[in-house]
């Protein structure tokens, strides 16, 4: 008999908790031999990124994953039975009645935090809190250090993306279908992040740099602001809009089965949150983070702790341009010169997101180790 694991996963806004919580369930099921079902509760941001979701049903089959909408009274119900893993993402805090399931039987519960580069995640990592009545409920905190829970990567995921990048054919088709004509001379950069006041500079920057740069903005609020910064009122999905160096094209919804390829086809790609965040950095390019804005400005540690490891083998010169670049972004300032920092020192900063791929892929990733621990809390 398979064990069986229940993932929750409340969409508090955005589309990462959905993203993150839906490739690990994905992953489980394909790769460690697991039955998944995946409890949401906004099957609207999960069609948006998986266009195989029917939001009318209650419960679906999705690539072999058991897909619950998770209703606001009576899981326990539908559930029959706890699971004998049960995933809280993000702390979604689980339902009372599926709590009272979990009583009835020996169940790792495990609270899946959101990934930090903070030295205190791998502090707190792995550690229970008693629940009552003997439950207990470990802290799982994903990271980029062995002593962390890792990050999502498929087994062949690095496979992928080298045999796709191998391919011109692959490339050329892929960009094709989204309309891109990429010139050989021109840089290509994604864009998707949050609304931002360090826009305008940004592309400025980009209009008045030496290359032209060939910008793909994703669908969000940046493709109003970009459509204003050209004086449209909006921009047309598939035409392009110039800007002396600037070439700006919006793109639509891609599902996330062929987002990364997107993030592999750029030479640097602006990503934010949590998972676009993870997949740039598989992706070897160089990427630009926008960190998701917490009100106590508790996002600022969480972003230095990060530059703090991905800049540490870099050289001064290339570190600051690094940082230059993530402080003007996330700060919402001018940023021309972080820009005309950043191009001088773009050859080192590819060869060092080669390196960080190549050093991130020696850890063991989140699903593997989560599935590990089960297997040693046994
Ligand atoms: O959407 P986000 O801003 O999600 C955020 C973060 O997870 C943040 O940490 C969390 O607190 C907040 O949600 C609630 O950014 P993120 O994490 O990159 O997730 C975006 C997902 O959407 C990711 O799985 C990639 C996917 N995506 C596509 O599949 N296609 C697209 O075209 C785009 C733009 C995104």
């Amino acid at each position: 008999m398979r064990v069986t694991w229940d993932i929750f996963c409340r969409v508090i806004d955005n589309f990462g908790d959905i993203g993150v919580t839906w490739r690990l369930a994905k992953q489980l099921q394909q790769e460690h031999d697991v039955a998944v079902r995946l409890w949401v509760d906004d099957l609207t941001s999960f069609k948006a990124i998986n266009p195989a979701v029917d939001t009318t049903v209650p419960r679906q089959q999705v690539a072999g994953v058991e897909v619950y909408l998770w209703p606001e009274t009576g899981v326990a119900q539908l559930a029959g039975d706890s699971a004998a893993v049960v995933i809280e993402a993000f702390a979604c805090q689980l339902p009372q009645d599926y709590i009272a399931l979990m009583r009835k039987r020996n169940v790792l519960w495990l609270n899946l935090e959101y990934l930090t580069a903070e030295s205190w995640a791998a502090e707190c990592h792995r550690l229970p809190s008693m629940q009552g009545a003997g439950l207990q409920k470990y802290f799982f905190f994903p990271g980029f250090t062995e002593t962390t829970g890792g990050v999502l990567r498929e087994a062949d995921l690095l496979a992928r993306r080298d045999a796709f990048l191998a391919s011109n054919h692959a490339r050329a088709e892929y960009l094709a279908e989204l309309g891109v004509q990429q010139q050989p001379s021109e840089r290509l950069i994604s864009l998707f992040a949050y609304a931002n006041t360090a826009l305008p500079s940004f592309l400025t920057a980009l209009s008045q740099d030496s290359q032209t740069n060939r910008l793909l903005v994703l669908p969000g609020v940046l493709q109003r602001a970009t459509a204003a910064w050209l004086g449209e009122e909006s921009l047309a999905t598939g035409q392009e809009y110039r800007c002396d160096n600037l070439i700006v094209q919006v793109l639509p919804y891609i599902a996330q089965e062929k987002f990364d390829a997107l993030l592999w086809c750029c030479d640097l790609n602006c990503v934010r949150g949590e998972d676009s965040f993870v997949r740039a950095q598989w992706a070897a390019k160089p990427f630009l983070w926008h960190i998701y804005p917490q009100d106590d400005a508790a996002h600022l540690d969480k972003l230095g702790a990060f530059l703090t490891l991905y800049s540490g083998l870099l050289g001064d010169n290339t570190q600051q341009a690094l940082e230059g670049l993530y402080l003007a972004w996330n700060h919402g300032r001018d940023m021309t010169q972080a820009w005309q920092h950043f191009v001088v020192h773009e050859h080192a900063l590819q060869s060092h997101a080669r390196c960080w791929s190549a050093q991130q892929n020696k850890h063991a990733d989140l699903a593997t180790k989560l599935v590990h621990f089960y297997q040693d809390w046994l």
